[in-house]
């Protein structure tokens, strides 16, 4: 008899038990074995968002000193506070999977880990505040909802908690929008205008079409993704078309029609060099974002140096 019978191989007894779990639907904890691509994968994915969440705080940040009241400038500072919450779960989930924060710091600084596209498009006007959250928090949430139910169990719990704030940051934006389309001519015109720049942007959130999606497949098999992206995109332009409709105003998209074979709304053809570009670093706003980002963690250098410090001091009284 051979040794590998009298002791089956851990990694093999992992996988099988891996697969049982994913085959089951249940929920992969940091402790239980996976596949190194697996764990690659969602490294990426989660740092990713975590990224997206802390640079996120920027464009509306940009505004919190020119909120138009000092209702809507304390909702505004509780939601980009919100945002760097998400950022700091998100981080702590991705540790679990042995990444350290300094090694995802680094990633985001030097510019080789990704970010959503969406968070390099600029905010001139106080109208963008209403079209982000209706918008893009709307994307988010689209996307989301599905990860709450994601295989990795750290992710899948972090998200439940995000969703649930997600859904106030969407309502907040619609009622920004909301207001302004109930004001004056000129309102009415600055929301248009914003909802103008926001729409197409906001439908590339979801990643490029399923047919030039390369992690797509993979995730889905393993239940980190539960939809593709093409239907999660159409899931979000099914939401917001009724939406638009209350808010009065018009989606820029003249191909945008009702296809009553499929059920859902058809929509026009999004421009994917646009996007490429955004991604490559030649957005709108690329260079002011991580250059802030940059300055920002220079700035709190100080900070960490001051919490590595009184951690040191508090583990030697506890070993003396
Ligand atoms: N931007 O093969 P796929 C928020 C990349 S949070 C940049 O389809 P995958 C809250 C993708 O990474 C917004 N890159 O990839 C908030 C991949 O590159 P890689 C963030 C993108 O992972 C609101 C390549 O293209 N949300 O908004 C984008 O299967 C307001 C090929 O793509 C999440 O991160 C993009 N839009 O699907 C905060 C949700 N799309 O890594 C502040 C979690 C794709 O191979 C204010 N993430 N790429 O080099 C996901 O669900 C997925 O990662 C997708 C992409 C759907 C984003």
């Amino acid at each position: 008899m051979s040794t590998a019978t009298l002791a089956p191989d851990v990694d093999e007894l992992g996988r099988a038990r891996f697969e049982e779990l994913i085959a089951a639907d249940e929920k992969v904890e940091p402790t239980d074995w996976m596949p190194d691509a697996y764990r690659r994968t969602l490294i990426r994915q989660i740092s990713q968002h975590a990224h997206s969440e802390i640079i996120g705080m920027q464009p509306e940040g940009n505004w919190i000193t020119r909120a138009p009241s000092l209702q809507r400038k304390a909702i505004l500072m509780a939601k980009v506070q919100d945002e760097a919450g998400h950022g700091l779960y998100l981080y702590s989930a991705a540790q679990t999977l042995g990444i350290t924060r300094e090694e995802m710091y680094e990633q985001l600084l030097s510019g080789t880990a990704k970010y959503s596209s969406i968070f390099n498009y600029l905010t001139p006007s106080w109208a963008d505040m209403g079209s982000i959250g209706w918008l893009v928090d709307g994307a988010a949430i689209c996307n989301q909802v599905p990860l709450c139910r994601a295989s990795y169990g750290p992710y899948a719990r972090a998200m439940i908690r995000i969703c649930k704030e997600e859904s106030f940051h969407q309502r907040q934006g619609f009622e920004i929008l909301l207001a302004l389309m109930n004001g004056t001519d000129e309102q009415r015109a600055m929301a248009q205008e914003s909802v103008d720049r926001w729409y197409a942007p906001a439908l590339m959130m979801f990643g490029p079409p399923d047919d030039a999606s390369p992690n797509s497949a993979q995730s889905m098999a393993w239940n980190i993704k539960r939809f593709s992206n093409d239907e999660l995109r159409q899931r979000f332009v099914d939401m917001i078309v009724p939406q638009a409709e209350i808010l009065g105003v018009t989606l820029p998209d003249p191909d945008l029609r009702w296809n009553e074979e499929r059920g859902h709304w058809d929509h026009g053809a999004l421009d994917w060099d646009e996007f490429r570009a955004v991604l490559s670093g030649r957005g709108q706003a690329n260079s002011i974002r991580l250059g802030k980002r940059r300055r920002a963690h220079e700035d709190g250098a100080w900070v960490r140096d001051a919490a590595r410090a009184y951690a040191g001091r508090q583990l030697s009284e506890v070993a003396s």
